[in-house]
């Protein structure tokens, strides 16, 4: 094999908000040059003003600026970067774009077009799992060309089973069928959405897993043969698909469930001739069975947690990948050390369910201290808008054990202020509380239900307390209309105790 080795001096990053911040500190931090392209609606947002330069792509909406694979393509020839960083969405896993980068000699950062393609079809990513040896969950390998065939196979199977279109991923296109008389509509149903959200209507059978985790392995892949695994991260946490919180390691995976999952993923990447960091989704049953799902052909948003646990830096990793670099032995057979929990703050209500939240962050006041980061892509007086993911900041912890991590969650959680907005915050001191989570117990339809159930409502006491912040700038308020002379000999204790009450009323912090 010939590698290319290069060492790149300028990288474009066709991304935004917090992952762009994410890869520009990479680069700092190796001395190389970070370029940002931008759109109208985020001419002053954080990348833009941290980068080393900036380019405006387009209007506000995507599909006429960070989608312009042409357009950054040629932007990078013009401005002479070595090579572009995709992070995360966007173009990040187009295949495509990735070919137009090599055909202009630019190199992209990550996996080859053809390993992205690969795992583009489902029956055909279930095949080559099944021939490298990978577990797959139980079902058909082929096309179900009628509703009569899909029929036979599931009563071969047996019910309950799951209906999937080939095309599908991360949630899309799928349905549950518990009996034989549910089966039509579902039939109809998937290959109606698989036709038009992938213009494929190609679907198959699998056998239902049962409230199972999902559980995902890091892996790094270099230019010359060699692949690590870094370990999992539990992902059970998700809403609707959109995960939520993540950890590492899993609470329900031991030393020998990681070896064999790692050496699974590893597999996983051997058959797809995969290069640079990638991630292998499993399912994992509550009998601590194993199931190949998808592959991520992508840095992930959740990828912090991994590297608080591992010491490595992923994005540092991905960089020295593309150079041509290998990877060194000390990657090989890491453990875990400690634990670190991942919290996403999106600009959603999540007691309105989860509707949008746009707007200006009148006050961000960030967490510190030990066991903290922030990977943040706002400023305070930004503005959030609604045309990309809302996703606007991930608060992530490490601690000794996982009740360490917890406790300095819990910590961290109460430093953290964001006012202007309403944000996912409030939802993670609550799921502090829950029993289930404080156990590790997880499975991925346990948001969903517990959010149903209002189990993860704000206490009592949080809307007692903001009632009550209410009251007291009513008081003040009236106080202060009433005696002006005395208010203004206040001394700096009362000034202090009013401002707080303004906060607390402009803050409605539910924790
Ligand atoms: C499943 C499953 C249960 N049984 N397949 C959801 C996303 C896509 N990658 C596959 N998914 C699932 N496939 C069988 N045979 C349950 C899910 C699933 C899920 C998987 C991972 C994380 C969250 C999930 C939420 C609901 C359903």
């Amino acid at each position: 094999m010939t590698v290319q080795r290069q060492a790149f001096e300028k990288v474009l990053i066709a991304n935004r908000g917090e992952i762009a911040v994410r890869i520009l500190r990479a680069l700092r931090e190796l001395d190389k040059r970070g370029a940002v392209v931008y759109s109208d609606a985020d001419r002053t947002a954080l990348p833009v003003l941290l980068a080393d330069e900036a380019y405006r792509i387009g209007p506000g909406p995507s599909i006429e600026s960070y989608l312009r694979a042409e357009a950054i393509v040629e932007l990078a020839t013009r401005i002479g970067a070595d090579a572009i960083h995709p992070g995360y969405g966007f173009l990040a896993e187009n295949a495509g774009f990735a070919e137009l980068c090599a055909d202009a000699g630019i190199k992209f950062i990550g996996p080859p077009p053809a390993a992205m393609a690969a795992m583009g079809s489902k029956i055909e990513s279930r095949r080559l799992m099944l021939a490298a040896g990978v577990p797959v969950v139980p079902g058909g390998d082929e096309a179900l060309e009628s509703l009569e065939a899909a029929a036979t196979f599931a009563q071969e199977l047996g019910y309950p089973v799951m209906l999937k279109a080939s095309a599908g991923g991360g949630g899309k296109g799928m349905r549950k069928v518990r009996q034989p008389g549910e089966l039509p509509a579902a039939y109809r149903a998937v290959r109606s959405e698989a036709a038009a959200s992938f213009a494929d209507d190609t679907v198959y059978l699998e056998k239902l897993v049962e409230r199972p985790r999902h559980v995902e392995i890091q892996i790094l892949a270099d230019e010359h043969g060699k692949v690590v695994s870094l370990g999992e991260r539990e992902c059970s946490l998700q809403r609707r698909h959109q995960k939520v919180v993540e950890e590492a390691p899993s609470p329900a995976v031991d030393r020998d469930l990681r070896r064999r999952m790692g050496e699974a993923a590893v597999r996983v990447a051997g058959a797809v001739g995969y290069t640079n960091a990638g991630t292998v989704e499993f399912l994992l049953d509550s009998k601590g069975n194993f199931f190949f799902l998808e592959m991520n052909t992508r840095l992930q948003v959740e990828h912090p947690v991994t590297e608080l646990v591992t010491g490595v830096d992923l994005v540092r990793a991905q960089i020295a990948i593309a150079e041509g670099e290998p990877l060194g032995s000390e990657l090989e057979n890491i453990e875990p050390r400690g634990h670190a929990i991942e919290v996403r703050l999106y600009a959603e209500d999540p007691y309105r369910d989860f509707a949008p939240s746009p707007g200006r962050i009148e006050r961000l006041r960030l967490p510190e201290g030990p066991g903290v980061r922030n990977d943040c892509g706002v400023y305070e007086g930004d503005e959030v808008t609604i045309l990309y993911d809302p996703l606007l900041a991930k608060l992530i912890v490490w601690g000794a054990n996982r009740a360490q991590a917890m406790d300095r969650l819990g910590r961290a959680l109460s430093e953290l202020r964001i006012d202007g907005i309403r944000t996912t915050a409030p939802l993670f001191q609550r799921l502090l509380a829950d029993e289930d989570f404080r156990h590790g117990r997880l499975d991925n339809g346990m948001l969903d239900r517990k959010m149903a159930a209002g189990e993860l409502a704000p206490s009592l006491t949080a809307q007692r307390r903001e009632l009550s912040a209410i009251g007291a700038v009513l008081e003040h308020l009236d106080q202060h209309g009433r005696q002006t002379a005395v208010s203004r000999s206040h001394g700096q204790r009362d000034r202090w105790r009013e401002a707080g009450r303004r906060e607390a009323l402009r803050g409605r912090r539910w924790n």
